[in-house]
């Protein structure tokens, strides 16, 4: 009969570690950020604290608009008239730090006359990228990031088409390995939404106009090896921004209302060459014309989660034990 209660409570115990050893929580790949502990609207509206990721081993930055911190008369907001700046912040430690977002040399004749930099996203509200989140578990690698760009691309008033980006990683944070350093990349959109190639060919920024030192932006699906298939969504977030450029003769657009969608992604460990734990990766993504990029330098895969066994078999052994002798001496 004693041994009979013994093996219940070992069971018991057993079972309830079972359940603590199983991830905390893992990411739903469903286009929300309330997993991650972000409130998207709250930090769109200008809140720091709803951008913050209630997990502290989340990689993050947030570059939302123009960065509000320049001031030089070589810095300028482009010709479409938007001005609007946002939050610009990174996890730094326990904590985050103001992130200095660079500006852009442009080879147009106006701004190489007087070596005038764009602020980013060039262009306007539709070609910028928000945010950038980066955790992994055990199996998975998690990576949400906010965009203006919608997953068909967009064209702007005078016809001119620009895609969206994928994902890039320099798994070996070598910039001589994969094309121009990256030899991980996980598409965002069209049909291959998902698929992980390695050391595939990147596109360059196109035309002349776009801004080549934010390149990769796209890879080609027919190149490098097939790696594997990371759940993916592009999706319309439902957290509009209402951006002002201003309007006079030339430039009539005044307050547009802008959609913001959230690519969440959950890519197996296996398809990017199971990277071991504390290896350094860096984060790419950018957009057709390279007019905005966002990017995290280094993220670090964290140290695996405890098996089972490991945890919680000498527990249950040390709790079985102590109840049997436990017992056998009060009797005495
Ligand atoms: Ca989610
Ligand atoms: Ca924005
Ligand atoms: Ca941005
Ligand atoms: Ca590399």
């Amino acid at each position: 009969m004693k041994y009979l209660k013994v093996i219940t409570i070992v069971f018991i115990v057993f079972l309830v570690l079972t359940l603590l050893s199983l991830p905390a929580m893992a990411y739903e790949i469903d286009g929300k950020l309330d997993d991650w502990g972000v409130d998207l609207r709250s930090g769109l509206d200008g809140n720091p604290g709803a951008w913050i990721p209630a997990k502290n081993t989340v990689d993050w930055i947030i570059e939302d608009n123009i960065d509000p911190t320049y001031t030089s008369d070589k810095a300028y907001p482009d010709w479409t008239g938007y001005s609007d700046t946002g939050i610009h912040i990174k996890k730094s430690g326990n904590t985050y730090v103001a992130y200095k977002e660079p500006t852009l040399s442009s080879s147009d004749w106006w701004a190489q006359l007087r070596d005038y930099h764009y602020l980013q996203p060039v262009g306007g509200e539709y070609y910028d990228i928000e945010a950038l989140y980066f955790d992994d578990d055990a199996q998975y690698v998690y990576i949400a990031i906010v965009t203006s760009m919608p997953p068909t691309g967009y064209t702007d008033r005078y016809d001119r088409f620009v895609d969206t980006g994928d994902i890039a990683i320099d798994l070996d944070a070598d910039e001589n390995t994969g094309e121009y350093g990256y030899e991980y990349g996980i598409k965002t959109h069209d049909s291959d939404r998902g698929m992980v190639r390695y050391e595939p060919d990147w596109s360059l920024p196109q035309a002349t106009d776009g801004f080549i030192v934010n390149a990769p932006s796209e890879f080609d699906t027919n190149t490098g090896t097939f790696a594997g298939t990371a759940e993916l969504v592009y999706v319309n977030s439902n957290t509009d921004e209402t951006v002002d450029y201003g309007s006079d003769a030339y430039n009539p657009n005044g307050v547009l209302t802008v959609p913001n969608y959230v690519i969440e992604a959950k890519i197996p460990k296996s398809a990017l060459g199971n990277p071991s734990a504390g290896q350094a990766s860096n984060i790419h993504v950018s957009i057709g014309c390279g007019n905005d990029v966002i990017e995290l330098i280094p993220v670090s895969f964290e140290t695996e989660i405890p098996e089972f066994p490991t945890v919680a078999m000498p527990v249950c052994a040390i709790l079985g034990l102590f109840y049997i002798f436990g017992g056998r001496h009060r009797k005495e």
